[in-house]
């Protein structure tokens, strides 16, 4: 039987973004339209990615802003970290250098993703495509929108993070298994 990866990924981001229902709709395939601030919530995911099995421990945080006290806990033994903001809040964009900042200085953790969430409000969009690929760009990192609501870019958002994390562990990690509409496998 082939070994099962332990791999841990953290979201951070702004109150109200869709941490929950971005981890959610991973995890569960549901959404919810109420809002309930998160004290904080484990998951456990196993799929498979790349050809090999992996346990995903998921992290969903409670909001952060500028000036929150990262607990070392919540931190800790993480392997890769999603930072979230809602393409509906300049400020939930603005806060992530910062936050961003403190993460890496506490932890070192650099495996990590930027997502707008939310793209299903492009009526109240307040950041545009090009500020977060830009943000991106300056954190080397990949970026989607994405939406939990209407199931936009969130496995993407996963197996993009889980690649991240391969990489830092081995450089010369390359995806080899092409799918069929997919490098990944939701089991
Ligand atoms: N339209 C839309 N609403 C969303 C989306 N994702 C989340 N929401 C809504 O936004 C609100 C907040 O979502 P949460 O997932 O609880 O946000 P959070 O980041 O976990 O919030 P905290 O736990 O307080 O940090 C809820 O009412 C969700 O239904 C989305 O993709 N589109
Ligand atoms: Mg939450």
């Amino acid at each position: 039987m082939s070994q099962c990866k332990q791999r841990k990924i953290t979201l951070f981001g702004f109150r109200g973004v869709g941490k929950t229902a971005i981890t959610l709709r991973f995890v569960q395939d549901v959404f919810g339209e109420n809002y309930e601030p998160t004290i904080e919530n484990n998951f456990s995911k196993k799929l498979k990615f790349n050809g090999e099995n992996y346990e995903l421990e998921i992290i969903d945080t409670p909001g952060q802003d500028e000036y929150t006290a990262l607990s070392q806990n919540l931190i800790l033994n993480t392997d890769g970290c999603i930072f979230v903001y809602t393409i509906s809040s300049k400020n939930s964009f603005n806060m992530l250098n910062i936050l961003r900042d403190k993460i890496i200085e506490k932890s070192g953790v650099t495996p990590m993703v930027l997502v707008g969430n939310k793209s299903d409000l492009e009526e109240s969009r307040q950041v545009s495509i090009q500020e977060g690929q830009n943000l991106a760009n300056s954190w080397k990192c990949p970026f989607f929108e994405c939406s939990a609501k209407e199931n936009q870019n969130i496995s993407q958002t996963f197996f993009s993070t889980l690649e991240q994390i391969e990489l830092s562990i081995n450089p010369n990690f390359r995806i080899t298994q092409e799918k069929k509409g997919g490098t990944c496998q939701l089991i």
